[in-house]
């Protein structure tokens, strides 16, 4: 599954593919799950009066994408919601996938509160994620915590549905580069994303992550990467599931929950309490993504992460 090559590539260019990790068997129960999501939001949406059509003879790479059709934000509101069920937390949680990480983090292993379901729906500006470290969007110092990020596609991913772009060893000078709030300096002013200038990224070591689905991306926390707009017809999901040693500082603004304990390496029976940690982590999303008190319809986001860089 995983080479010494793929941990010294990892190690000396910020980023490495594993290659079909996961079979579509593996993945079908996660894609359930996110039609399942959009399903229920359609469902509320639909009582609310947002749409008028539930597009419920669709399936789950089409469905959303008309939903975002009929009312912009939809697949904003899937994503910012952070539904983490059952299959997604045992993606997460597979051997498949601590066996990996094991190689970054150590024996022990957590799963880190910044993970994503990426609903990322055709032409959809606020979906197209720019140029960042994913250490900017934590507190300042927790970029010195390991903390590989595993992106995993649900359809084959290239650059016409878009797919990730990474700076190869542009995680070698070991710090956070400057990054500007994209509402204030970018083009989409109704963004939560920050980014890095064009101008900093050097060109000739941007590598297209072009994959098939199930295969996985491993970022290393100091790598920049964006991904592309997607120009198909298709809804490009995909997962970005984070880990950590658990003795490490994990820099998450809000605090609220720890990162969850999935393997300790002197004791093999245990298991993760997700339950416990689905609820605290709900919670903790809305207050990191600043949503707490809006209405449930509204895709605006203040994220505690823009206050670092809002000079
Ligand atoms: O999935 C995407 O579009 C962007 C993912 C990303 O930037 C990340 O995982 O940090």
């Amino acid at each position: 599954m995983i080479s010494q090559d793929h941990v010294d590539q990892y190690n000396d260019e910020g980023y490495t593919i594993v290659e079909n990790l996961f079979s579509m068997e593996e993945l079908r129960p996660v894609l359930n799950e996110f039609d399942d999501i959009v399903d229920e939001y359609a469902e509320k949406a639909f009582s609310a009066g947002k749409i008028t059509n539930k597009h419920s003879d669709k399936d789950v790479f089409k469905r959303l994408a008309a939903l975002e059709k009929d009312f912009k934000g939809s697949s904003v509101l899937i994503h910012t919601k952070g539904q983490l069920r059952p299959e997604l937390a045992k993606l997460w949680a597979s051997p498949k996938l601590l066996d990996i990480v094991e190689n970054w983090v150590g024996k022990d292993i957590s799963g880190h509160p910044v993970w994503n379901i990426r609903s990322k729906t055709p032409q959809t500006a606020r979906m197209t994620v720019p140029w960042h470290q994913d250490s900017a969007y934590l507190k300042d110092g927790a970029e010195k915590t390991t903390q590989p990020a595993a992106w995993i596609p649900f359809l084959d991913v290239n650059k016409n549905n878009g797919c990730m772009q990474v700076v190869r060893g542009g995680h070698k000078p070991e710090r956070v580069l400057n990054h500007k709030l994209e509402k204030k300096d970018g083009s989409v002013k109704d963004s939560w994303y920050l980014f890095i200038e064009e101008q900093d990224i050097p060109e000739e070591d941007v590598i297209t992550c072009e994959m098939k689905a199930g295969s996985v991306l491993f970022l290393h926390q100091l790598v920049p990467h964006r991904s592309l707009e997607n120009f198909s017809e298709d809804v490009r999901w995909s997962v970005d599931l984070r880990f950590q040693n658990p003795k490490d500082e994990a820099g998450f603004h809000t605090g609220l929950v720890d990162p969850i304990i999935m393997r300790k390496s002197d004791d093999s029976s245990y298991r993760p309490d997700w339950n416990a940690w689905f609820k605290g982590v709900e919670e903790d999303h809305k207050k990191f993504r600043g949503l707490s008190k809006k209405d449930e319809f509204d895709s605006t986001v203040n994220g505690s992460w823009l206050d670092r860089w809002d000079k």
